[in-house]
């Protein structure tokens, strides 16, 4: 087997809670590695991770951002990837192409929700991860106490390899627990730790850490264990060797700290990567699955046939798409050809590009463990493989929670509609959180993300990048009307103007029908009272008037219709006149048959920590909801009700406030139900209401 690149890559994403200095701390590290020449800043939005013009106004990361770099020898790809829960297709994207995490934390308000979230999706990843404990300069940042927090929520193995020098804004530096060394930071400049003696203060502490940190690191290696119980002092080399695997195999945590926006352990977190973090060639076979669902390890070998997943597309309106892979097997070369095996296509292959920021640097080929782009591909987006051949090999979904939060959208100005259809179909190949479909119960067209924040986003692309200004509005709620007893009625549509007349007459009887089953009609005709060529004509009658009931409005359902008796004229009687008949008959048997309002019930299930499931309920009881249960999954409790659509078009921010951000849920329609009439009051003059302004 052949790792030529695979021994020297590190592909590290950077993830963690909103706004904990991911992308200040990727910018510090490229600095310190000589990829770019000044420390860019977040506030001034020079970042080379967040170059987006909405990125830079909101300060914060909406895409995963990949920076390919040397560093001592190696090859590091640093993703620095959104916080923000709305952008987490790209954190979960990034975690998937990624060997190992580094997760960050703000030193003063410890783990979050989001940071417990990605933790847990690092793990199913089954990715290495290193802490790094951010902030150390802010005012009540507590090193220790987050310390605590982390080995609170991700149990006993988190264990620190450094303590800072200082706290708040007097914090100088970190001391080394491995080779229990100190370093100071002056300035900003690349390489500005400088090697100092142990703060005498501080000596006692240091050694109280370290033996925590050696007891952690001796658990993974009997003969080091025994030697370290002996009293042997133990070297650099072989503390870092048993380190490196037990982090690599998930079972020690190491956690780091400093401050990213002074450049303050931005040095020593890349020698950790280097030292800590596995290559691809050490994680070793990946898991992808076969064509019958069966797992399939795929080994990061150069010379086999290629094997590369694409994990990001990106609609550029002047480059066109952009594709952002990883290459897990083989090699893919600049001007070749590949097959989308996931859809069965040819693709030609232009220039490869290593990705830094936005720039792609041209490379003749990517070989196992490498990551890069690949711009005008045909039919290629995110979650693809190409291959060499035809390939039966696919990754499993991305795990992303449901685009609830749903608008109904028009294009500002009449005659924008492509424009409008254009821009969100580039958009949702970028954005697999993105749904965009046409209703059909209400003909609106909708736009649906997973929060507020996601859809203005998406909103603000539209008009930036493609230049097509949308308008949203709540969604309709599809309301149905259906009767609640039996009736009949007898109509007669007669017109006798001059020449030929208009003659048509029936009788009908309707009642509940089965549910689900719209329109049931049934012709009980005796004799030629209504010749048998006009009894569908009296059937579209019926159905034309289904399509507006009387209540108001809306479409009616579930109505079974028996034609019993009619009446017709040799020469007046028509198609036309019968359809007429129909419609009338039709509405004044409804209108005898109380009728009623249905409205859509859908299937909530809320994923939430048990803490809130009192509220959560208490909640959706409010909102007319009946709670079907609740289990535990995983660490959180589902929550299951069935609720009146109408109460939940606006749920996501109120749950959202309700769980203080740490709940999803999902949407499923499960039928149509009597709106209680109080509320149908409601709906019907305001159903009203808008046929008159309409009219
Ligand atoms: N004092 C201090 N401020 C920091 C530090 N790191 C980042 N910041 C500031 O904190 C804010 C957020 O930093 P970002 O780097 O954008 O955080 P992020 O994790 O990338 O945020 P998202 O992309 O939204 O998830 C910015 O204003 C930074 O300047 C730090 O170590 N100390
Ligand atoms: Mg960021």
């Amino acid at each position: 087997m052949s790792h030529k690149a695979a021994d020297r890559i590190r592909n590290v994403a950077l993830i963690g809670h909103r706004g904990c200095g991911k992308t200040s701390l990727h910018e510090a590290m490229l600095f310190e590695a000589g990829a770019s020449r000044r420390l860019g800043s977040v506030a001034d939005g020079t970042t080379i991770s967040d170059q987006e013009p909405d990125e830079q106004e909101r300060q914060m990361s909406i895409g995963a951002s990949v920076a390919g770099f040397e560093y001592e020898g190696r090859e590091i790809n640093l993703i620095d990837t959104p916080g923000e829960p709305s952008f987490v297709a790209d954190a979960a994207a990034a975690l998937r192409v990624a060997d190992s995490a580094v997760l960050v934390v703000n030193a003063v308000s410890g783990v979050e929700v989001q940071t417990e979230r990605l933790w847990r999706r690092a793990d199913a990843e089954g990715l290495a991860r290193l802490v790094f404990v951010n902030m150390l300069d802010r005012e009540r940042a507590d090193f220790f106490a987050v310390l605590d927090s982390l080995k609170d929520a991700f149990g006993p193995h988190v264990v620190a390899t450094e303590i800072p020098i200082g706290a708040e804004h007097e914090v100088r530096g970190v001391i080394d627990l491995i080779d229990l060394e100190a370093f100071a930071y002056e300035g900003t400049g690349p390489g500005a730790g400088e090697r100092v003696e142990i703060p005498e203060e501080l000596r006692a502490q240091a050694e109280e850490y370290r033996e925590r940190l050696m007891d952690e690191v001796a658990e993974n290696s009997d003969e080091l264990m025994e030697r370290y119980l002996d009293g042997e002092q133990i070297d650099h080399a072989e503390i870092v060797g048993v380190l490196k695997q037990g982090v690599s195999a998930g079972r020690i945590f190491p956690v780091t700290c400093g401050v990213a926006t002074r450049n303050l352990g931005a040095d020593r977190l890349l020698g950790a990567l280097v030292e800590d973090l596995p290559s691809p060639a050490m994680r070793g076979a990946v898991r992808a699955i076969g064509a019958g669902g069966e797992p399939v390890e795929v080994e990061p070998d150069e010379d086999s046939p290629l094997l590369a997943y694409v994990f990001k597309t990106l609609a550029d309106p002047y480059a066109g798409r952009i594709n952002l892979f990883r290459v897990y097997r083989g090699t893919l070369r600049s001007d070749s050809q590949a097959v989308n095996s996931t859809q069965g296509e040819k693709e030609r292959i232009g220039q490869l590009g290593r990705p830094v920021g936005k720039e792609l640097k041209p490379v003749a080929e990517l070989g196992a463990g490498e990551i890069g782009a690949v711009a005008k591909l045909k039919q290629t987006q995110a979650g693809d493989v190409l291959s060499e051949g035809r390939e039966e090999i696919g990754f499993a979904a991305l795990e992303l929670p449901a685009p609830v939060m749903a608008f109904a959208y028009e294009p500002k100005s009449k005659g924008d509609e492509d424009k409008a259809a254009a821009a969100v179909r580039r958009l949702s190949e970028e954005d697999p959180t993105l749904d965009v479909h046409r209703d059909p119960q209400t003909g609106e067209q909708i736009l649906a993300g997973l929060t507020q924040i996601h859809v203005e986003v998406l909103v603000d692309r539209m008009k930036r990048r493609f230049g097509a200004e949308i308008e949203l509005h709540p969604p309709r709620v599809p309301y149905r009307e259906s009767i609640r007893r039996p009736a009949e009625a007898h109509a007669r549509y007669k017109k006798q103007s001059g020449g030929r007349g208009q003659f048509a007459d029936c009788k009908i009887e309707i009642e509940p029908g089965e549910e689900e089953s719209g329109l049931e009609f049934i012709n009980k005709i005796k004799g030629a009272a209504i010749p048998g060529s006009f009894i569908p004509a009296v059937e579209k009658g019926v159905e034309e008037a289904m399509r507006r009931g009387t209540v108001a409005g809306y479409p009616v359902r579930d109505v079974r219709v028996r034609l019993v008796d009619g009446k017709h004229h040799d020469v007046d009687s028509s198609e036309m006149a019968f359809k007429l008949a129909g419609s009338m008959a039709f509405r004044e048997a409804m209108e005898a048959a109380d009728p009623v309002l249905l409205e859509p019930i859908v299937r909530l299930t809320v994923s939430c920590p048990e803490e809130v499931v009192g509220d959560v309920i208490g909640d959706l009881n409010s909102r007319r909801g009946h709670p079907l249960g609740m289990e535990p999954k995983g660490s959180a409790t589902e929550v299951k009700a069935e609720v009146p659509m109408a109460e939940v078009l606006d749920y996501a921010p109120d749950l959202r406030s309700i769980s203080g951000g740490r709940a999803d849920y999902t949407v499923e329609f499960d039928r149509y139900q009597e709106v209680p009439a109080q509320l149908a009051e409601r709906v019907v003059a305001s159903a009203r209401g808008a046929a008159e302004v309409g009219a």
